[in-house]
């Protein structure tokens, strides 16, 4: 059917892959090829799963001459690699990405009308690959496209979790937790290659043994070994000919190795070794920010950085490679503390495997590894117990002490007779328990440590890890995180995007700085129309999707208010919550006429980890406010409450271009960053914000006239924090405030039952430690501005349009160039 075969790569240096025709009959011919030699069916008689699986086929074998040609130039160029470790890749559906980035939309549309098929039903048959918590998960997948886009050699490391992010359903307004079985009816983006697969130990013990030079050496004996094997996926650039690689590890039972210890007799041992390895990949752990410190979740970090390692240098560098000269050709980005035992991984390579001096590999591994901190909350810096670490991992252990006792004899010379600096800097806590502290290993051995908003790197360098800032100034950097203009305008707000290009061209969507081209035209009153129009039928596609995914009915006329993240105390959904209870109390009381409260739509979305007792009974809380204020005829319909089930990037993509109103409300100096925050200025709604994380840069650059601040600064807090913060007394002072508790605390919103509201306002009343009831009062006033802004849409539209023009910034291609002069290639620009 084409040239050369692919599994013959070499056979590229003398003629390339062909590709299929790209014609809509080319398409077409590819697509029943698929169909009927790929998934063996007639188009009569094929189901819809049968037309998305051919079609995303079809899709990668226009991408893959791309995918060749890229692994061959980057094996032939011999450039420095990144290798982005991460646990989590939020990826979102890849048919609707990859259409675009083979800029095969339009034939792809017209080839499916041609075949009599659905593409939209096609397309929704697609389960999005939910290999990701929130934030750093997506951020992940964002910085990889942006890479892909600017052909910069990357490969992505992670895991392939056979089930990712729970589903989120609500019985009896409570959240439940259903697994979500993604590869159910197979994944056609993934391709396997058992072939490629690399072993890893576990357990077992260490011993030292004399090599033939008579030098002391030390090895691992692993009682474990587990097989992981490789799956790959692309990862296409912008229309630029360049696909990368995405390689997720895959754990497998070691079939040799178990049935040896089968033969020998010891059955219950070997099927013992089989669910061990088998259920290390099973499943992604639910818990964003909050670590819970479980010895399967170390077992999935080691097994993923391990098997990264062994492909890296065995199978991507070149045979022959002196491994002296590694930092020449990757740097691993550590994304977060979970992939940071490469560090140690990488030294018992180094030292126990190819005999390197310990000196002379430290001096190497100091160079392969750069440290991303993504939180600012001290729970949620990983440590692990060294008994668990060091029962798991053994020789790691004995590394780690070793890094730690030469890294305190650093501090001791630079810093002598400190010894509460020592004890405060070790790599290892004594208390509450002993255990090693991954953060603070991140950041001995990484060239560099960045943070991921300018008032969280600072915040880092200050009140994280202030001793290693003033060890190594130069080691802290920052940069602010970003997200890929390519799925989150182009292809979730086509209509946005058309009108864009209409006005400026198309050069935004790899150069988004040219966005600043649309700055005039919030001025231009046709503009502003058309403007509103895309938002208007934005909405309304919403509404239909919601109608049929939710059986809700989306007002149309209403201001659409959004607070979509996951769920978490300092994110302050509760603050959002007490704001529409107060209206509803407000016309309720009859403090307010209801003919003056602006209709408008509220709508959640959030998944709260499992363990986290107080984020669900949030939700259940958020829920029965909707069910009573939706449905009150006090209100005239003026205010709704939506909480569709399930929030991912699917429904993200829908959500965030109809949206009017950003909720980003944490309290400040408790969100490292934010990236729905960018999302929604790109597309248009203008947000209600505290002065936190990259809130900060979005308010300079937007200016404050478009924006609605609110709320105590980051030091402010600390103020507040250190007067005494009693949050009983905003409820006594307040009388709205006051009312509004009231209400929730009488039971009206839960049949009557006061008690099921109970933990949430106990824990307000009593603790608040987000301090919900000291921003109250602002945020109100804040919410008062929105609606005077609201009632005057052309000022409305103009603020909305010079969002946008100014948000630039926040692409992610623009975060990719920071990494690389600041940290991944610095002097090399
Ligand atoms: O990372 C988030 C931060 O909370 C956001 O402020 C920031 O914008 C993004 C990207 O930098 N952190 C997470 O999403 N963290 C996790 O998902 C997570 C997952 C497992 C364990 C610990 C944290």
């Amino acid at each position: 059917r084409r040239g050369p075969s692919f599994e013959a790569t070499h056979e590229l240096a003398t003629g390339p892959v062909a590709s299929p025709p790209a014609t809509v009959d080319g398409f077409v011919r590819e697509f029943l090829d698929q169909l009927n030699f790929g998934q063996g069916v007639k188009l009569s008689q094929s189901t819809i799963n049968d037309q998305y699986m051919a079609l995303a086929r079809t899709v990668r074998s226009y991408l893959m001459a791309s995918w060749l040609e890229t692994g061959h130039r980057r094996r032939k160029e011999e450039t420095k690699v990144v290798g982005y470790l991460s646990a989590e890749y939020l990826l979102g559906r890849q048919l609707g990405n990859n259409l675009l980035a083979s800029d095969l939309q339009d034939i792809a549309d017209q080839a499916m009308e041609r075949c009599g098929i659905d593409m939209a039903a096609v397309r929704g048959q697609e389960v999005e690959p939910g290999l990701g918590n929130g934030g750093l998960g997506r951020l992940a997948a964002c910085f990889v496209d942006s890479l892909a886009t600017m052909d910069v050699a990357c490969i992505g490391y992670g895991i392939r979790y056979e089930y990712g992010i729970f589903r989120q359903t609500f019985v009896d307004h409570r959240q439940v937790e259903e697994p979500d079985s993604w590869l159910r009816l197979g994944s056609p983006w993934e391709f396997p290659h058992p072939e490629r697969a690399v072993q890893v130990g576990f357990a077992g013990h260490t011993e030292t043994y004399a090599d033939e030079q008579g030098r002391e050496r030390t090895r691992w004996a692993p009682a474990w070994q587990v097989r992981g094997v490789p799956y790959h996926y692309m990862v296409p650039g912008f229309r630029n000919g360049v696909v990368n690689t995405l390689r997720l590890w895959s754990a497998e039972a070691n079939q040799a190795f178990d049935l040896q210890t089968f033969n020998r007799g010891d059955y219950a041992q070997a099927s013992r070794a089989e669910i061990f390895a088998e259920n290390i990949s099973k499943v992604l752990y639910p818990d964003d920010s909050t670590p819970q410190g479980k010895e399967l979740r170390l077992q999935q970090q080691y097994f993923f950085v391990a098997c990264s390692l062994r492909d890296f240098i065995e199978n991507t560098l070149p045979r022959d490679f002196d491994l002296h000269r590694l930092p020449e050709r990757i740097i691993f980005q550590l994304n977060d503390t979970h992939p940071v035992i490469a560090v140690p991984e990488l030294m018992r390579i180094l030292v126990d495997e190819k005999g390197f001096d310990w000196d002379e590999a430290w001096g190497i591994t100091r160079r392969c590894f750069a440290y991303t901190c993504h939180t600012l909350l001290p729970e949620a810096l990983e440590v692990w117990p060294v008994e668990l670490l060091g029962r798991l991992l053994p020789r790691h252990l004995e590394i780690i002490y070793r890094i730690n006792e030469e890294f305190l004899l650093e501090v001791r010379e630079a810093f002598p007779g400190d010894e509460g600096r020592i004890r405060r800097m070790s790599i290892i806590a004594e208390q509450p328990q002993r255990a090693v502290r991954m953060a603070y290993l991140a950041t001995v051995a990484g060239a560099k440590v960045n943070g991921v908003a300018e008032l969280h790197s600072q915040l880092l360098r200050d009140d994280v890890l202030p001793d290693f800032n003033a060890m190594w100034p130069d080691k802290f950097t920052n940069v602010t995180n970003g997200i890929t203009p390519r799925r989150f305008l182009r292809l979730a707000n086509r209509k946005l995007s058309s009108l864009i290009t209409d006005t400026i061209g198309d050069g935004w969507v790899t150069d988004l700085d040219r966005l600043r081209e649309l700055e005039p035209y919030a001025n231009d009153p046709e503009f502003r129309r058309r403007f509103r129009e895309v938002k208007a039928a934005n909405k309304a596609r919403l509404g239909d999707l919601l109608q049929v995914r939710d059986g809700v009915e989306l007002r149309q006329d209403h201001l659409l208010d959004v607070m979509v993240k996951r769920l978490h105390e300092y994110k302050r959904q509760t603050l959002k919550l007490l704001h529409v209870v107060s209206v509803y109390e407000g016309v309720l009381s009859g403090r307010t006429p209801v003919e003056q409260v602006t209709p408008r739509t509220v709508l959640f979305g959030a998944k709260a980890a499992p363990g986290y007792h107080m984020a669900k009974e949030i939700i259940y809380l958020i829920n029965a406010v909707a069910a009573k204020v939706n449905t009150d005829p006090v209100m005239d319909g003026r205010l709704q409450v939506l909480f569709p089930a399930n929030y991912n990037v699917t429904l993200a993509e829908k959500v965030i271009p109809a949206a009017d109103l950003s909720e980003q409300i944490s309290l400040a100096g408790k969100e490292a960053s934010g990236t729905g925050n960018m999302k929604f200025a790109l597309n248009g709604a203008l947000t209600i914000g505290t002065l936190d994380g990259a809130n900060v840069e979005i308010l300079d650059l937007v200016g404050e006239d478009h924006f609605f601040l609110f709320g105590m600064t980051e030091p402010e807090v600390e103020q507040l924090l250190q007067r005494g913060y009693v949050p009983s007394a905003y409820y006594d002072q307040d009388p709205v405030l006051k009312a509004t508790i009231d209400l929730i605390g009488s039971g009206h919103f839960t049949g009557g039952d006061p008690g099921a509201v109970s933990a949430v306002l106990d824990n307000l009343l009593n603790h608040d430690p987000f301090m919900a009831l000291a921003g109250f009062h602002a945020y109100l006033g804040a919410q008062d501005r929105v609606e005077r802004a609201y009632a005057d849409p052309e000022g409305w539209s103009r603020s909305t349009i010079l969002n946008v023009a100014r948000c630039g910034f926040f692409s992610s291609d623009r975060s990719m160039r920071d990494y690389l002069d600041r940290i991944w290639a610095p002097g090399q620009a």
